[in-house]
């Protein structure tokens, strides 16, 4: 079994994503915000043993980023890697910040500004800036589902990633946001159907959880479900910002997650877990068993 946490160290937000045959998890550093200037990688061929890949981006890269790079997001296109990020915490349109985009050759860096200036620097609709996720639609298009202080926007990405482009009703910035959104927002589909998972509650508290909702599209509605991921005072305090991994063409589905052990009391004291995700026959989320022992030994074939 991989044990949880995964890894060590102090590691939040993490992205789960299957490259080639190959596991990557991009989590934000979990520290001081002053002191979250890099983004650590992890890989693993197996799901039990992972590589360390240091500082695969930092501030010293992205002239425009002081602190708070948070929740990278990572997507392959035209076999380049696209890392998206959040950094500075912006509180308002005066501040300089928001969504990032960098870029490399290889899903274990380095990589480099891609734009030299925030994709996303402002507020739309009452979202902060932070939290995206790059995600792929069925026809091919790619769109950025991002947003902290409980509102969540899907953007249509420009076709090279460079910008933001109008959908076909004319919206730039179009609000998703269900009941109970706060932060955290992940999209995958399942048999035709567009699944949206969020975190709820507040990251540094008990009640901090995932939560989800189906629909026929990416734009929603989205009528929350129910919350699927949560806290469990037997093995880890916290359990929230989440990613979902597949394994290419099985019904087999893992949750990729962050909580706090049991025995810490720091607010960044949150730790890279994994455990298995299961559907019922209606093809609803059953809620998420966290273990101590995490997953078993899964190569992909
Ligand atoms: O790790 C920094 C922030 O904490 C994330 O962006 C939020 O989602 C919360 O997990």
């Amino acid at each position: 079994m991989s044990g949880n946490p995964v890894f060590q160290g102090w590691y939040a937000d993490p992205e789960g994503i299957i490259f080639d045959k190959t596991y990557w998890i991009y989590p934000t550093y979990s520290a001081k915000y002053d002191n979250q200037v890099f983004f650590d990688a992890f890989s693993s061929e197996d799901l039990i043993t992972w590589k360390k890949h240091e500082r695969i981006l930092d501030t010293t890269e992205i002239k425009w980023a002081r602190r708070a790079m948070w929740a990278p997001s990572v997507i392959r296109k035209d076999n380049k890697y696209f890392l998206f990020f959040g950094a500075n915490d912006i509180q308002s349109n005066d501040e300089e910040g928001g969504i990032g985009v960098a870029v490399s050759e290889s899903p274990g860096g380095p990589f480099k500004d891609y734009l030299g200036k925030p994709l996303i620097s402002k507020f739309y609709n009452g979202a902060q800036p932070i939290d995206q996720f790059v995600f792929k639609d069925k026809d091919g298009q790619h769109y950025l589902i991002y947003g902290g202080w409980r509102h969540c926007n899907i953007a249509k990405l420009k076709d090279d990633f460079t910008g933001i482009v109008p959908m076909a009703d004319g919206t730039t910035f179009k609000e998703i946001t269900p009941d109970n959104y706060v932060e955290g927002p992940f999209m995958f589909i399942r048999n035709g159907k567009y699944y949206f998972m969020w975190s709820e509650g507040g990251w540094t508290g008990p009640d901090y959880s995932v939560a989800y909702a189906v629909a026929d599209s990416p734009f929603g509605p989205f009528k929350r479900i129910g919350k699927i991921l949560e806290q469990d005072m037997k093995i880890g305090r916290g359990a929230g910002h989440h990613s979902v991994i597949q394994i290419p063409g099985k019904d087999i589905w893992y949750i990729v997650y962050h909580r706090r052990p049991l025995n810490e009391t720091d607010a960044n004291s949150r730790v890279t877990c994994i455990d298995r995700m299961y559907f019922d026959e209606q093809g609803l989320i059953k809620p998420i068993i966290i273990t101590k022992e995490g997953v078993e030994k899964q190569i992909i074939k």
